[in-house]
């Protein structure tokens, strides 16, 4: 066994379907353990820290503006191995071509939408986990 803690967010376009409840409930129902749960407006501040591997990417700074659009739900989940279960549960990604029965998958949208619009975050690695969780739950 190894037990880790992991973080999740429900992203701005998650958070405005009203699908944050079911993006949890797929996390729990899977086994994993809510620990700690907010809904939070991010600051700029905040989500530099959060992304900076991918400050100066092209994409950055929309992914930035994107995740400022409307408030996240921030949750810290726990349980066997549940950094590399999450990010399998959530899917790649990209929605259009995540595969059917992941988060991404089922419930994102590609009539037009972007990469950063795929419902969800989760930590990379446990020491991400540990980082970010700092960045939200601090
Ligand atoms: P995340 O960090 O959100 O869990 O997603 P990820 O590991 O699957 O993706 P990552 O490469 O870390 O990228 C972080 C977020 O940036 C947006 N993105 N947009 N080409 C693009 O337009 C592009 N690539 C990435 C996505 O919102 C992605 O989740
Ligand atoms: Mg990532």
């Amino acid at each position: 066994m190894s037990i880790e803690r992991t973080l999740v967010l429900v992203k701005p376009d998650g958070v405005s379907r009203n699908l944050s409840g079911a993006v949890l409930a797929r996390i729990e129902a899977k086994g994993y353990t809510l620990a700690e749960l907010k809904k939070v407006d991010a600051t700029r501040e905040q989500l530099e820290q959060h992304y900076a591997e991918h400050a100066g990417k092209p994409f950055y700074e929309p992914l930035v503006e994107f995740m400022l659009s409307g408030p996240v739900v921030a949750a810290i989940f726990e349980g066997d191995r549940v950094v590399e279960g999450f990010r399998a549960l959530a899917g790649t990604t990209d929605p259009t071509t995540a595969a059917p029965g992941t988060i991404r998958g089922d419930f994102g949208r590609d009539w037009g939408l972007k990469v950063q619009q795929n419902l969800v975050h989760g930590s990379d690695s446990v020491e991400s986990a540990e980082r970010e969780i700092g960045i939200w739950f601090a």
